[in-house]
């Protein structure tokens, strides 16, 4: 009888323990603070109509395919940004919540950024035109003869237009000056103009968007080129067309990197993802793309990290981007080789790698405004059959402008 209470007592007591312990493990935990919206300020705007948000996603743990959970789950864990067990279905349903508030702050119209006054070809290419307007000056002082000739190679080749290039334009020209009998130097070099224009003229320079998909730009070149200052001007010349805009700081490299870019998203009142130091790139983009869809978000600019075209394990993680960036439900729609002008005919060399690994939908030609002479883009165009579609021509925001063939012949040959 003793035994038979000792034994239930005994169970009864283990029940307990048991229940204690399911207990434990099934306590709901804390809500973790949201991390996502952060008040940004543009252009003294109320803080309500001028947020933007921003999702970290961590490093160590980001998938090795970029198959990573979405930076909206990450940025609904743990707030640390690496909280391992802590994400799960209810950060999930926190995401969707943001979702559903980011849509509405993602489709506002920007109506506190203020317009840009763009400036213009002539005004910021003194370099390039300097450099011409000596050969210009001295052929126009005579008629075609031999000189006129030698003069007009070696402008163009200084003007940067390369070896190649400079051959196939002037062999062009002479059959132009035989046909219509110039013999006068002012007309030939109308007639130059007009050639340049012409082979500048047909390339289709529009930046393509493809509606009701979840568009990426993604933005690749060398150090210091200017990708990031790029993306923050497109996002803001984006948002002032009326698009949701979401920049992914596929550049990892440094932290700083990531909060170059955020500064710019701040400005343009664009989403932001990020990912930790050391983080995988391609899991840093993919994860824009998922939180750009989940908010239906017009268009993810992709940031990478400078990297030398010769390095191929470098190149290697840029297809990969590109691979991943391609995946549902991101559409690569553009893929944006920054070339800095003033690199001259490097950039080529540059450009032929670039494309070989990531297929170069277009040019965005940097600091034409500084000591660079412009002829790159004839070069880049003739040899590579890439279009220069965006031109910068300055620091600041508004200094990116659409490349016009017509408007640049002009500026060079002012
Ligand atoms: N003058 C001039 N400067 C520019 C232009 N575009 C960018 N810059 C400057 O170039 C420098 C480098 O720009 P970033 O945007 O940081 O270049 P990046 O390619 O992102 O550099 P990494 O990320 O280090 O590879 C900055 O000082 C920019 O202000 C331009 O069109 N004209
Ligand atoms: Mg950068």
């Amino acid at each position: 009888m003793e035994l038979i209470v000792i034994l239930i007592v005994v169970a009864a007591l283990a029940l307990v323990a048991a229940g204690v312990g399911y207990a434990r493990r099934n306590k709901p935990r804390p809500v973790p603070p949201p991390t996502r919206p952060s008040t940004l300020k543009a252009g003294g705007a109320s803080p309500a109509s001028t947020r933007a948000s921003t999702a970290t996603v961590p490093g160590p743990d980001a998938g090795a395919d970029g198959k990573a959970a979405t930076a909206a789950d990450r940025a609904g864990g743990d707030g640390a940004g690496g909280g391992g067990d802590a994400a799960g279905g209810d950060e999930e349903g926190d995401a969707g919540d943001d979702d559903r508030a980011g849509t509405d702050e993602a489709q506002a119209a920007p109506a506190q950024l203020e317009a840009l006054v763009r400036p213009r070809f002539r005004d910021r290419l003194g370099k390039a035109r300097s450099l011409l307007s000596g050969y210009l000056g001295s052929i126009l002082s005579r008629g075609v003869d031999a000189e006129t000739w030698e003069e007009l190679e070696e402008a163009l080749i200084r003007a940067d237009v390369g070896v190649e290039t400079t051959m196939s334009i002037l062999d062009e020209l002479r059959a132009t000056a035989k046909s219509e009998q110039i013999t006068e130097s002012g007309a030939l070099l109308d007639a130059l103009k007009a050639q340049l224009r012409g082979r500048l003229g047909g390339a289709e320079r529009s930046l393509r968007l493809d509606e009701a998909t979840t568009n990426v730009w993604l933005f690749v070149g060398v150090n210091g080129v200017g990708k990031t200052t790029t993306i923050g001007k497109v996002g803001y010349q984006q948002r002032l067309d009326g698009r949701s805009v979401l920049m992914a700081a596929g550049d990892t490299f440094r932290a700083a990197a990531a909060e170059q870019l955020e500064t710019w998203a701040e400005r343009s009142q664009a989403e932001f993802v990020r990912g930790n130091e050391g983080a995988d790139p391609s899991s840093v983009v993919f994860d824009g793309i998922q939180r750009a869809a989940a908010r239906d978000i017009d268009l993810v600019l992709a940031d990478t990290a400078g990297r030398l075209h010769t390095k191929s394990n470098l190149m290697d993680e840029l297809r990969k981007v590109r691979r991943v960036a391609g995946r549902e439900p991101g559409n690569v729609t553009e893929v944006l080789l920054v070339l800095d002008a003033v690199t001259g005919q490097n950039g080529l060399v540059q450009a032929a790698e670039f494309t070989g690994a990531v297929d170069v939908t277009g040019v965005v030609l940097t600091k034409l405004d500084g000591s660079a002479k412009g002829g790159i883009v004839l070069a880049i165009e003739d040899r590579l059959g890439i279009p220069v579609k965006l031109v910068g021509l300055g620091e600041k925001i508004e200094d990116l402008v659409p490349f016009d063939a017509d408007e640049f012949v002009e500026a060079l040959f002012a």
